[in-house]
């Protein structure tokens, strides 16, 4: 028997094992080519995902074979966790392949913020990474925003086109899009690739044959390091994931003064240079809130053995008046009117990035 390929994750098909990967109960199994797994049957209908995350070591070999098929790859980062979508293991991979970014997630942005004024700031952190190169298509796989000018971009990578990028930034549903529409062979009767709130969801390269000779595959999410939802547990990581329209809280901060999201990260304010304000920006179901710094220990829950971070960290940083205080995988923190000098306190090996500010007036 030919081996098969669950189309939705891209696990090879097999009737043995419940709890591995690509099962299909062997009376179920028909004659079709394409098939699809009872793990991405369950997450599709019940939003379940009972077997877990395919493994990170995993992800990379397939990652790495599927970008030596392809002949162009698109890269699909988050925007609202955008410098966590550009992790540079995952780059040296994709090094002297024709490439492309799908910048996704762009209807979590509140509308007032034009789409110019976004690419601008995108552009800008590809100058800042090192990456001039890479041609950045803002799209919403939610709403189809960017979508034709994605397709024609697409199209211009050769027939074998890859989707990467860093779990739960959306690969698998702007494929699923792109195969809806008139690149992909319009609304066909197929398998499409299983969408999940639950991060390492696709455990293989799975290709779609399209119109024209074109084949589009989606790939498993590498698994950056540092991201701070990669430190919870599952069902908290799929509360901290951008997911939500992006909400803002703020603060007046001043010596003494903390702004913290509930037991996952603090940012203590030890000096300004004015009275200032601090933004706490999050488009998830946590938020930030403000408090004093006597309150410390208890908003990082540090007696509580139940809590969902043991380990902590203190980093020194200063955040000038137009910055953003960026924490991968959770959200970040804007300064405004002054220049602080903040201690943080965050789950050991989480990373932060300093960078301009993402929403709101830009500095000429
Ligand atoms: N709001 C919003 N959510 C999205 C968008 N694209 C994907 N998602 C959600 O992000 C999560 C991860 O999507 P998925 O396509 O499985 O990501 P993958 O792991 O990169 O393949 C799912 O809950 C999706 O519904 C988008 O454009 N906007
Ligand atoms: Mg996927």
């Amino acid at each position: 028997m030919t081996e098969r390929y669950c189309q939705g994750c891209g696990a090879r098909i097999q009737s043995t094992d419940p709890a591995r990967f690509g099962f299909v109960p062997e009376h179920v199994l028909g004659e079709e080519k394409t098939v699809r797994c009872q793990r991405c049957h369950r997450i599709s209908h019940y939003g379940r995902d009972e077997l877990g995350p395919v493994d990170a070591a995993d992800s990379i070999e397939s990652i790495r074979a599927g970008i030596e098929w392809s002949t162009g790859v698109c890269l699909v980062v988050d925007l609202l966790d955008f410098d966590a979508g550009l992790p540079p293991e995952l780059l040296g991979l994709m090094r002297g392949k024709n490439a492309l970014l799908a910048v996704n997630k762009v209807d979590l942005i509140p509308p007032k913020t034009p789409v110019s004024e976004l690419e601008s700031w995108v552009q800008s952190r590809l100058d800042y990474y090192g990456l001039p190169h890479m041609r950045p298509v803002l799209v919403s796989a939610a709403n189809g925003f960017g979508f034709p000018a994605l397709a024609d971009q697409v199209t211009a990578l050769g027939n074998q086109v890859l989707f990467v990028g860093i779990t739960n930034v959306g690969k698998s549903s702007v494929l699923q899009r792109l195969l809806r529409m008139r690149i992909g062979g319009g609304k066909r009767k197929q398998i499409e690739p299983t969408v999940s709130p639950y991060p390492g969801t696709t455990v293989n390269v799975s290709r779609w044959h399209c119109p024209g000779g074109l084949i589009l595959a989606d790939s498993p999410g590498f698994v950056p390091g540092g991201r701070i939802s990669d430190l919870l547990a599952p069902d908290l990581a799929q509360q901290v994931i951008p997911h939500k329209t992006l909400s803002s809280h703020l603060y007046e901060v001043k010596e003494g003064d903390t702004v913290c999201i509930k037991g996952l990260c603090a940012v203590e304010c030890i000096g300004s240079t004015a009275p200032g304000l601090l933004i706490g920006f999050s488009g998830s179901g946590v938020k930030w809130q403000k408090s004093s710094g006597r309150q410390l220990d208890k908003w990082l829950e540090k007696d509580n053995d139940a809590a969902p971070v043991k380990d902590w960290e203190e980093h020194i940083v200063q955040l000038e008046a137009g910055q953003d205080l960026f924490f991968s995988g959770l959200g970040w923190v804007s300064a405004r009117k002054a220049k602080y000098k903040l201690r943080l306190h965050i789950p050991a090996g989480a990373e932060y990035t300093v960078r301009p500010n993402l929403v709101g007036p830009k500095k000429k």
